[in-house]
């Protein structure tokens, strides 16, 4: 099954996420295929990569795909999605988000594993641990806190409610707000100028600001704790309430159990 679609032109890339009967959730086939997307980017050594959904989707993606998530396996779940936050920092050039509808979950990361932003007003972004009862990769916490800062960082993860693209413009967390009808043609643009300029440059520089944002590695203590919250969440009655009520829909009763 294809999930994603690639297409090269004139030294800029593009990664369309097309699992759209599942609003791009992520599972592992979306994960690998984006992940081998990259790859390919790589040995075209394109100058740019554009990462987006189909156009004018309601959603860009819908997090974690939640059939799969396994309250038994506390480290596999979010092995993947680590892999996809590295594939796109790892890749010596520009990556832009290119986003149209709303973001949840581990998009949220995703899109924010992103170099760039540039999203439609109507965009919003959510980021729900807590709506699920479930834990958050330490390794997902440290690319959100650089890019909002602690502060917006803890309303997202402790309200998990949507914020508003305009609110996250505001912040300086998305680059560009555009409008539907204009936003391709102002990313194209963005790519092809960055496309014209030194690529050694533009490699050096990105992967100079990633070490600079990120503390590699982590410190052994924080890891080893975040594991056991992990399982103890994954766990737990309340992650199983999250789970269910998502799936129906209602809202969860949660007890602290
Ligand atoms: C699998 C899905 C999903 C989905 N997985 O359309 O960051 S954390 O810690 O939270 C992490 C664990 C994480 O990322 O968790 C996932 C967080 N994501 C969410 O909370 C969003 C879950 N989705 C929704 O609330 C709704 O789908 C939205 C509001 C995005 C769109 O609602 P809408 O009524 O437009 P449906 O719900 O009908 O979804 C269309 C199809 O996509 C599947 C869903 O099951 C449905 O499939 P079927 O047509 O086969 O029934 N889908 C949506 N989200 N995360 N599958």
């Amino acid at each position: 099954m294809h999930h994603v679609r690639t297409e090269i032109h004139n030294d800029i890339g593009t990664i369309t996420m097309c699992r759209s009967d599942k609003l791009n959730a992520f599972n592992s086939q979306l994960v690998a295929q984006i992940i081998a997307a990259f790859d390919t980017m790589q040995n075209n050594a394109v100058r740019v990569v554009i990462l987006r959904a189909e156009k004018g989707a309601k959603v860009w993606s819908a997090g974690h795909d939640i059939e799969s998530l396994d309250a038994n396996d506390t480290e596999g779940w979010q092995t993947g999605l680590v892999a996809l936050g590295d594939a796109i920092r790892n890749v010596p050039v520009p990556v832009i988000a290119l986003v149209e509808g709303s973001v949840w979950g581990f998009g949220c990361e995703a899109a924010f594993s992103c170099d760039l932003i540039v999203a439609v007003p109507e965009t919003s972004f959510a980021i729900t641990p807590a709506k699920l009862g479930a834990p958050y990769p330490v390794s997902g916490l440290r690319t959100i806190i650089p890019r909002l800062g602690p502060n917006l960082a803890k309303e997202m993860l402790f309200c998990a409610a949507p914020l508003e693209a305009s609110r996250l413009y505001a912040q300086g967390v998305i680059n560009h707000v555009i409008c539907s009808e204009e936003i391709e043609g102002f990313v194209q643009e963005m790519a092809d100028r960055i496309s014209h300029l030194a690529p050694l440059s533009i490699a050096a520089l990105k992967q100079q600001i990633t070490g600079i944002t990120r503390t590699d590695p982590l410190p052994a203590k924080i890891v080893l704790e975040s594991k056991e919250r992990a399982a103890k969440l994954l766990g737990s009655e309340d992650f199983r309430e999250g789970i269910s009520a998502l799936k129906a829909k209602r809202r969860p009763k949660f007890q602290g159990k």
